[in-house]
C-alpha cells in the first residue's frame, strides 16, 4: 500500500514501477480513503504501542494507494524492494532508503508474511476487485 505520503509525493508510480519492473503480477489495485475501522483492524498488532494512534491518524489523514501484487516470493521480496521501517536507516536502492527520513513517513506498507498478506487482502479487497489473469511474458520471468 502506498501510504498517504506517498501519495502526496506522487511517488505512486514509482512504487508500482519498481514491482512490476522485477517481474510480480499486478492483481489489485485501488485508490481510496481507509475508514479509522479498516485502519485499527489493519494495525491490530501495533494496538498496545504508543505511536498507534498516530499511526491511525497517519493513515486516515489523506489517500492510499492499495495493491496485491503475484508472483513466486513475493511477500518476502517486496519487503526488501521496499527496505527497512526507518527510512534513514533503510538501504538506499529501496523505496524508503531512497525517497523516505523518518519512521512515520515511511511512505509505502508491506506484508511481512503470507498469512499476513492472506489477512491484509482479506481486509483490504473484495473477492470480485481481484483480478485473475496470466501475463504473456511469464515464460520470460520463469524458466
Ligand atoms: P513495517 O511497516 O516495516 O512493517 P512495523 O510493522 O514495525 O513496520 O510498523 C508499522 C508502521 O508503524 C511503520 O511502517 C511505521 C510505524 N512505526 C513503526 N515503529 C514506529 C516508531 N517507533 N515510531 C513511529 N512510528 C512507527
Ligand atoms: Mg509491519
Amino acid at each position: 500500500m502506498v501510504k498517504p505520503d506517498g501519495v502526496q509525493r506522487n511517488l505512486v508510480g514509482e512504487v508500482i514501477r519498481r514491482l512490476e519492473a522485477k517481474g510480480f503480477t499486478l492483481v489489485g489495485l485501488k485508490l481510496m480513503n481507509v475508514p479509522r475501522e479498516l485502519a485499527e483492524h489493519h494495525y491490530d498488532v501495533h494496538k498496545e504501542r504508543p505511536f498507534f494512534a498516530g499511526l491511525v491518524e497517519f493513515i486516515t489523514s489523506a489517500p492510499v494507494v492499495a495493491t496485491v501484487w503475484e508472483g513466486d516470493g513475493v511477500v518476502a521480496a517486496a519487503r526488501k524492494i521496499i527496505g527497512a521501517t526507518n527510512p534513514l536507516t533503510a538501504e538506499l536502492g529501496t523505496i524508503r532508503g531512497d525517497y523516505g527520513i523518518s519512521i512515520g513517513r515511511n511512505l509505502i506498507h508491506g506484508s511481512d508474511a503470507t498469512e499476513t498478506a492472506q489477512r491484509e487482502i482479506s481486509l483490504w479487497f473484495k473477492e470480485e476487485e481481484l483480478v485473475n489473469w496470466q501475463p504473456t511474458i511469464t515464460p520470460w520471468l520463469y524458466e
